[in-house]
């Protein structure tokens, strides 16, 4: 017992030290794509593929619309919307494969309580994150 509680200090040094470790692994750090005009589409390259985002439909708090997304073989996209340093509450949302690569999804913005128009969208597209500044139309 007694040794057990030596080795202890050295077990989480050893601990610290894999997590550090991991830390080095992890992804690429987000990327942005401003968007002037979501209803004409923004495109970027990322990790090789281009990706291409955009909406249509009015883009206002409350009025559901439809977010797009092409990114050449993508599994997995999903879409959540938030603010700078405000927390927009909870809202995910995954987008199903329409085919040729695209993405669709019916989504709807929270409400924002101080009347702010700068969004982002965050794209998750199979982990890669993509982060899509706009402004709402209302
Ligand atoms: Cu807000």
């Amino acid at each position: 017992m007694k040794t057990l509680w030596a080795l202890l200090p050295l077990l989480i040094i050893a601990l610290a030290a894999t997590q550090l470790w991991k830390g080095g692994d992890t992804p690429p750090a987000a990327l942005t794509l401003p968007c002037a005009d979501l209803a004409q589409g923004c495109a970027i390259r990322m990790q090789g593929r281009l990706v291409s985002v955009g909406t249509s439909g009015p883009v206002k708090p409350l009025a559901p619309f439809q977010v797009w997304v092409k990114a050449v073989n993508a599994r997995k996209i999903q879409a959540s919307f938030t603010m700078q340093g405000m927390d927009m509450g909870f809202n995910l949302y995954t987008l199903s494969a329409a085919g040729g690569d695209v993405f669709r999804g019916r989504v709807t913005l929270p409400v924002c309580v101080s009347g702010r128009r700068d969004w982002v969208m965050a794209l998750d597209i199979d982990g890669a994150v993509l982060n899509v500044p706009f402004r709402s139309d209302f």
